[in-house]
């Protein structure tokens, strides 16, 4: 299953048209593949200018890169949690992804005119608010589950009841839950309720073609303070480059100094706040990029590509795309000593290119 990133912030801010520039929906896109799922949910290839590095030196049938499914979540207006209007349903198709973009208005000059003047730290403040009152709803509901059955002396129902009342607590004061340091046991009793504000969030400054610099900086600052990360991304010219021929974007990208589209920025950073890294491997069926968390051993890595590799894991023969590019072949990076045997208790670097050799 591929990670997945819902779309979050108020109405009329760019959400949409993010999704659009970032899928490439609406617009013939020869660059990136994708799929639409459904028509807010669409799966994009993570670009990754590794993949093609390694395909200059080995020969295969096809190149199969990491994929990432993007949801275009609607409706969270100030009052969604209180189920007024469409809000309720929509919370729930955040519950399934693993990280939130939030997307907040910089630009000044919208087709939708704001009543307010546009405040980037006020918006997130009314954003996150809704999403730690949907979190409170959820955390006094399993609460009342769990008081039950503490009540009969079991302990995990105990310890549940415990993490919860600190977690409602935290939300009745408007907190989102990522900024508390949680014990490992604690977010294990987090994790059945697919909190929203537990989800890694990544802060989208939507800046528009006036620039709308303080703004986005207003964005970043926020950001920088709850140890998250910002992009600042301007929706709509990324929209309209989509819908370019590879020569004419080409082209408004230098007149517009973009040294690069927003969708392979986006992905990284979004990388970057999963805590995921990539690794490749190389065969003449397929060269193919794979996710995995920071941290991870040679055996779950291999457990990604068949779940029996992860028990059945010897030993893998790693090297890097770099190796590659100096020594040309496997066959030559094994002479020049480079390739790499790892065991079972390797932790993968990043970019790491392996076969793994497994008992089956
Ligand atoms: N000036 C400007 N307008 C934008 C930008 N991004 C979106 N908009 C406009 O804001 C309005 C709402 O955009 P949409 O993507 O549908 O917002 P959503 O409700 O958050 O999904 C539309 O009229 C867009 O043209 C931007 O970067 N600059
Ligand atoms: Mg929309």
């Amino acid at each position: 299953m591929s990670v997945a990133c819902g779309i979050v912030g108020l109405p009329n801010i760019g959400k949409t048209t993010l999704f659009n520039a970032a899928t490439g929906s609406g617009a013939e896109r020869a660059n990136y593949a994708f799929s639409t799922v459904e028509p807010n949910v669409a799966e994009v290839d993570v670009p990754d200018g590794r993949l093609e590095v390694i395909h200059g030196f080995i020969e295969t049938d096809k190149v199969v890169p990491a994929r990432v499914r993007i949801v275009d979540i609607a409706g969270l207006a100030e009052g969604a949690s209180r189920g007024e209007g469409i809000g309720n349903k929509f919370l729930g198709h955040i519950k399934e992804t693993d990280a939130l973009m939030h997307v907040v208005q910089c630009f000044e000059k919208g087709e939708v005119a704001r009543e307010k003047p546009v405040d980037p730290r006020g918006d997130i403040e009314v954003l996150e608010l809704e999403l730690a009152m949907a979190d409170l709803e959820t955390v006094a509901r399993n609460a009342d589950r769990v008081a039950k059955k503490a009540r009969t002396g079991d302990k995990e129902a105990i310890f549940q009841g415990e993490v919860f009342a600190r977690a409602k607590a935290l939300l009745e004061e408007g907190k989102q839950l990522r900024s508390e340091a949680w014990k490992l046991d604690e977010l294990e009793a987090l994790r059945p309720l697919f909190l929203l504000t537990t989800k890694p969030v990544l802060y989208v400054a939507n800046v528009g073609d006036d620039g709308s610099q303080a703004n986005a900086k207003v964005v970043a600052e926020h950001a920088a303070s709850v140890v998250s990360a910002s992009i600042a991304v301007c929706g709509d010219i990324e929209c309209e480059l989509n819908s370019m021929d590879d020569e004419d974007r080409a082209m408004f990208m230098e007149e517009l100094g973009i040294a690069e589209l927003a969708l392979p920025r986006l992905l990284q950073a979004t990388y970057e706040v999963l805590g995921l890294q990539t690794f490749f491997t190389a065969g003449e069926k397929e060269i193919k990029a794979w996710t995995i968390s920071s941290g991870d051993t040679g055996p779950v890595a291999a457990g990604k590509i068949h779940s029996d590799f992860e028990k059945g894991y010897v030993r893998a023969e790693v090297y890097g795309v770099d190796d590659l590019v100096d020594h040309e072949n496997e066959v030559a990076i094994r002479a020049a000593g480079k390739l790499r045997i790892e065991g079972r208790d390797y932790v993968l670097k990043e970019g790491d290119v392996c076969h793994f050799l497994v008992n089956r």
